[in-house]
């Protein structure tokens, strides 16, 4: 036997959901298992969420994004260690408890940054300073990502310990949880006693939102979708309140809250009608955060009709210390994420699902 025809008998192959070309659908096809090398490690995948930014990606016309197909999808990633490279960061436990070994599971910290500026050594890879000079934005965004069977990692330093968590609980909570809880971080001051805090869409990162609010702030929780069913997810992640988006919705939240209007808003649709819903339902010194990707447009001017000491931040996914923090609140059991599972080669039909509306909570791909 020739040796191409030994390397080939020898390669491990795998499944993997694959973006072949922009602008078409991603296609499951087989591909060579990777081999952890260096500090690498490869995670055998439990889990991989599906988010609306995959879709943007996939519909992104070519050359608007840093980087190139072919790769393979998945940003919300979870599963085991398989195996180390030779310089794998075994002692990643850091705390003197036991490092990464094979065997562990763990979550993907998705964000990947460039590993030494001043933001990654700190662990906030999601706001690197030379991202614009990457060729690559994360785990599943120019670099293979976990919509496969396996997927290899950096380094230790992307992964999370998450103990017995269910790993179609973890795999979301690496995206939907970790933006969510960052988004909430940012506007932590505003949430005390006595506060009110808008969610608007309650979806895959708006129904963990509630969550989160509720188990780590005593501020009034009021849900704003479109959709009833989203309503009623809202009322079960916790929400105080729940109500449909409508002409009026600002004068209801303003009523909620005695008039005053809310404290803060957290818009995880992003479009001109729920931008400007939550201008007219601020309360003077309040604060939104546009964590959607909705492409909505919303005047800033003076004089103008935002409230006089209106802020207004753009939250990108999360810094790592965070995700610790998000597993550790899912681990003592005060999260839940709504998930619809799909084996790995119903991918087509989950994205078809997401297109139009019709995933409950958060979609995720289960390769076994
Ligand atoms: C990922 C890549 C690009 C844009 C947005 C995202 C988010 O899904 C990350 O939370
Ligand atoms: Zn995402
Ligand atoms: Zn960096």
């Amino acid at each position: 036997m020739l040796d191409d025809e030994l390397t080939r008998a020898w390669t491990v192959k795998m499944r993997a959901v694959r973006l072949a070309t922009w602008e078409r659908d991603p296609v499951l096809a087989e591909v060579e298992r990777p081999e952890p090398r260096g500090a690498e490690v490869l995670l055998r995948v439990e889990a991989a969420g599906l988010c609306h930014s995959d879709v943007h990606v996939v519909d992104a016309p070519s050359g608007t994004l840093p980087y190139e197909p072919p790769f393979t999808l998945g940003h919300e990633v979870a599963g085991t260690v398989e195996a180390l490279g030779p310089d794998a960061d075994v002692g990643v436990g850091g705390d003197g408890s036991d490092g990464l070994k094979v065997g562990d599971r763990c979550v993907v910290y998705g964000p990947w940054g460039c590993g030494s500026c001043p933001q990654c050594a700190v662990g906030r890879d999601n706001y690197c300073d030379r991202r614009s000079a990457l060729s690559w934005h994360g785990v599943g965004l120019g670099r293979d990502g976990g919509m496969a069977e396996y997927v290899l990692v950096p380094s230790a330093r992307q992964l999370v310990p998450i103990g017995d968590l269910l790993a179609d609980q973890a795999a979301p909570l690496s995206d939907a949880g970790l933006t969510s809880y960052h988004a909430i971080a940012g506007l932590r001051h505003l949430l005390g006693e006595g506060t009110s805090v808008a969610v608007v869409g309650v979806g895959g990162l708006g129904h963990v939102a509630v969550q989160i609010l509720r188990a780590t702030t005593p501020s009034r929780v009021l849900a704003v979708d479109i959709r009833e069913e989203a309503l009623d997810l809202a009322d079960r992640s916790g929400a105080h309140f729940a109500t449909l988006l409508r002409a009026d919705t600002a004068n209801v939240l303003r009523t909620r809250t005695g008039g005053a209007g809310v404290d803060a808003v957290l818009d995880f649709a992003g479009t001109t009608a729920t931008l400007e819903l939550a201008a007219a339902a601020l309360r003077p010194g309040g604060e939104l955060a546009l964590v959607g990707s909705g492409g909505g447009q919303l005047a800033v001017r003076k004089p103008g009709f935002l409230p006089p000491g209106f802020r207004l931040s753009l939250p990108f996914w999360g810094p790592r210390p965070d995700l610790t923090e998000v597993i550790a609140l899912a681990r003592s059991g005060a999260l839940k994420v709504e998930t619809q599972r799909f084996p790995l080669s119903a991918a087509p039909e989950a994205f078809a699902r997401l297109r139009r509306g019709g995933v409950r909570g958060r979609a995720v791909l289960v390769p076994g």
